[in-house]
């Protein structure tokens, strides 16, 4: 962990670092899912029939009419680089066992088919019983275990490397860590990753608050400017 585990410090550091570059669905690196109308210019709806995805104020993924495919919502534009961290809110209501996945993937397609076939991804994978850290086709590393449903935990990814993520997990409060943090080792991924949050297998999970947090160097280099700009103005 490079920052301190507070969400306000989170939030605080993305609205400083992400102002002018915001796109519509994150306002300065934040997506709080405001309001009931999904925003499919910055985020790929993916449904397998008997699923649904709705928003209200956060984004409610439903399998509950689908046995056993997912339905996923992935960003098209906004990724998380190396040394950027991810963080989102996620709410379990109802489950079967497996039920629920946050990945950073290098295709912002949602379609399973292409999700499998193209990818390269890195994700928490989330079941009744754990909650795993996993690169796509790689064996599992543990990160908590136990999830009690309609309590909401806040997932964690940083980025150390191309090579390294750190997955962690919060209770709601953002600080407080349930089971350890993670430093999962996985096959190079150099480029930025797009977010993607899905439901899969009879489950209901809700998810809000996606942040993603520029990297300290790129936080130092505009304040950094900030400070030149200061200067520049008393001169
Ligand atoms: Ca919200």
């Amino acid at each position: 962990m490079m920052f301190s585990n507070t969400r306000s410090l989170l939030v605080a550091t993305a609205l400083l670092s992400a102002a002018g570059t915001a796109q519509a669905a994150f306002i300065a690196g934040v997506e709080t899912f405001t309001g009931t109308t999904k925003d499919i210019s910055t985020w790929e709806d993916f449904t397998a029939a008997g699923a649904t995805i709705s928003q209200n104020n956060a984004l409610s993924i439903n399998t509950t009419g689908n046995g056993s495919q997912e339905a996923d919502y992935t960003t098209l534009s906004q990724t998380v680089g190396i040394g950027d961290t991810f963080r989102v809110d996620v709410r379990p209501v109802t489950n079967s066992g497996y039920y629920a996945a946050v990945a950073l993937t290098n295709n912002s397609a949602g379609s399973g088919s292409r999700y499998v076939a193209d990818s390269q991804f890195i994700h928490f994978n989330i079941t009744s019983g754990s909650i795993t850290a996993q690169e796509k086709g790689g064996s599992s590393s543990s990160v908590s275990s136990g999830l009690a449903l309609n309590t909401t935990y806040v997932l964690e990814i940083e980025r150390l490397s191309a090579t390294q993520s750190e997955f962690t997990v919060f209770q709601s409060n953002g600080i407080t860590t349930v089971g350890s943090p993670t430093t999962l080792t996985h096959a190079s991924i150099p480029g930025g990753l797009n977010i993607s949050l899905y439901g899969v297998d009879l489950s209901v999970v809700e998810f809000d608050n996606a942040t993603v947090v520029p990297e300290p160097a790129t936080l130092g280099l505009l304040g950094l400017a900030g400070l030149l700009a200061r200067r520049g103005r008393k001169i």
